[in-house]
Order: structure tokens, then sequence, then C-alpha cells
């Protein structure tokens, strides 16, 4: 069965379990995260083979990213230890009960060090996907890494491999300036295209939302992407590719504790949705609804539901399933 399969950079992750300045937590909680592998865990937990490419160091942290990755029955067989390079680390503060600061360890790191030559070795994952999955971020990492996603998209478009984005802006990483320059040549050979709000009207250097979908190219069957709006509380919107009008969903109400990979559990369900074949209407239900699950936990990723737990949403709060 066809799955999904995406590359980019995996960190291991530090957080303070209690809001405070970090200076002041007494211990931090080791864990993983990147955007990618957190998309690659949510599709897998819904049923369907999910694969991730890139690199980890020759180090513990590296040894810990494998390790989660394989225990959620992500593949990993195109994965590369690098033994030139750390692992990248990701320390998340929760400066108030409402405001996260994360903070990055990875400029040189192993994961940044991806290249053209690391995607040609696992040719046969990308060839024989139903989907690639790339995000903003890894064209960002390095000029190495920009070009794997690179390769990554033409062999994927060579073996009609659908290709979906997600925006993904990460300041730290780069401008504006360069997020346009690195993503503008992939941007014809997506079928899906995810973003905030602000980073969609970023990337088409747009000052509104009609003029933005407009530059990007979905909507008026004009052959563009699959337009994806994420709206945080608010839900989320589709453009279709063949024109007909947006599409809006409310958010499913739940209690919020951590907004940080939200957008990650959002394109696991739409594109696991996707795989299951299912139309435009049911990919934005069950994003909505994994988006939702995954702001109910302080943890980028562990808090993605599995297929027989979607209901649980439903449940009146102090319910106890025995
Ligand atoms: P990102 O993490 O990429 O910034 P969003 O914050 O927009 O993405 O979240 C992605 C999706 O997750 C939203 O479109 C929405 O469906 C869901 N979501 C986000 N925040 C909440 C929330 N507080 N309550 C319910 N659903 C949410
Ligand atoms: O989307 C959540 C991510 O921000 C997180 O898991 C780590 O990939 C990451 C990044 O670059 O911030």
């Amino acid at each position: 069965m066809p799955g999904l399969v995406t590359l980019g950079e995996t960190m291991a992750v530090l957080g303070s379990p209690r809001p405070g300045p970090l200076r002041h937590a007494p211990h931090l909680e080791l864990s993983i995260g990147g955007a990618e592998s957190n998309v690659a865990i949510g599709v897998r937990r819904l049923g369907h083979p999910a694969a991730w490419i890139g690199r980890v160091g020759a180090d513990e942290f590296g040894a810990l990213v494998l390790e989660r990755l394989r225990a959620e029955q992500v593949e990993v067989s195109g994965a590369l230890v690098d033994p030139d390079a750390p692992t990248g680390l990701l320390v998340k503060e929760q400066r108030t009960p409402d405001v996260t600061r994360v903070q990055y360890y990875r400029t040189g790191s192993a994961g940044s060090r991806l290249c053209p030559a690391d995607v040609d070795a696992a040719v046969g994952v990308i060839t024989g996907a139903g989907v690639l999955h790339i995000t903003g971020i890894t064209p960002l990492l390095s000029p190495s890494a920009a070009g794997a996603v690179a390769r990554a998209v033409e062999l994927a478009v060579a073996a009609e491999v659908p290709v979906s984005l997600d925006v993904n802006h990460r300041a730290a990483l780069g401008g504006a300036e360069l997020l346009r320059e690195r993503l503008a040549p992939l941007l014809p050979h997506l079928s899906h295209l995810f973003g905030g709000e602000e980073e969609l009207l970023l990337l088409a250097d747009a000052t509104d939302e009609p003029s933005a979908v407009a530059r990007l190219g979905g909507p008026g069957g004009s052959g563009g992407p699959e337009l994806v709006v994420k709206r945080g509380a608010r839900g989320a919107s589709v453009y279709p590719a063949d024109g007909n009008p947006e599409l809006h969903r409310a958010a499913v109400p739940v209690r919020a504790l951590d907004p940080v990979g939200a957008g990650d559990a959002f394109v696991a369900g739409y594109l696991t949705a996707l795989l299951d074949g299912a139309p435009v209407a049911e990919r934005l239900r069950l994003a909505c609804l994994t988006g939702a699950f995954a702001v109910t936990v302080p943890n980028d990723w562990s808090g993605q539901p599995t297929r027989d737990e979607l209901g649980l949403l439903d449940a009146e709060a102090g319910t106890t399933l025995r």
C-alpha cells in the first residue's frame, strides 16, 4: 500500500514542563521533534505506511530520534547517521501559559547536511510513495538541504507521486525573501500547498488572502495546487484546485494546552484522508480533528490520534473510559 514519504530534519527537543523562564526550570523533558517526522508519525498512527529521510548525528540524540521513529513504525531505511556533525537540538520554553519560545541549536547539524545524494540513495522510497510531503523548513537549512528537497520533488514528479508542501516558515532560519527564493522552484510541482494565513501572504508577497490565493495558483482550474489555509483556533479552509469555492470548517472545540505541532497533525490528517481516497470535505474534516488532538498535549507530536481514538474528542469533560 503506497503511503507517505517525507524528508527533513528531526531534532532532540528539550522542553520545560512548567511555565516560566527556562533558567529557573528544575529539569527539562527530553523528546524529539521535526515538522516532517511529526507528519509521518501522524499518518502512520492513522494506518498508512510512512517513511522519513534525513540525517542524524552519531550521538545519543541521533539514536533517540531513530529509536522513536522506529517505535512509531515510521520507516527509516532512508535515514543516515552522519559521523561528522551533531544531531540538531531544539529547546522549548513555556515562557507564560500562553507563550512558547523556541531556541534552535541546529547550525551545522547533521540534519542540515542532507544532500541530493541522500535522496538518490532512497529513490525507491520516493517513487513508490502515495504522496511526498515537504516543508519550507528544509530548504532553509542549507543549500545542500534545499538541493535534496528539489531532487525529491523531481523524482516524485517523474513517478507521478503527488507533492505536498507546508510553508512552515521558521523566521530564525531565514526571512521572507530567502523563503520565497528557495520555495519558488518547487511551487509549480505541488498538488497540495498548506500554510497559515500569514505564511501564505508572505510566500505570495501579497497583502490580502484573495491576492495570495490568485498568485499561488489553485482556484480557477488553473492547474495550481489545492490550497489549504490553517487558521488556528478558527479552523481551516481549502481553495480546491478545480476552482470550486472556498470550503471552510470550524475548529473542533478542545482545551488547548500547546499549539505547537497542530499544523503537522492537521497535515497528517489531511494527507491520510488523501491516501484513503476521500474527497476534499472529508480531508478537511479529518485534518481539523487531528489538529485539535495535537493542541491538547504539551508535546509536538505525541498527542496525535490512532484511528480508533478519533471519537475521543466527543466525550464530555471528566469522562473515564473503562
Ligand atoms: P500551525 O501549527 O501550522 O501554525 P495552526 O495553529 O493553524 O497551524 O493549527 C492547525 C490546525 O489545527 C487548525 O487549522 C485547526 O484546525 C487546528 N487547531 C489549531 N489550534 C486549535 C485549537 N486551539 N483548538 C482546536 N483546533 C485547533
Ligand atoms: O511543527 C512543529 C515543529 O516546529 C517542531 O516539531 C520542530 O521542525 C521543527 C522546527 O523546525 O521548528
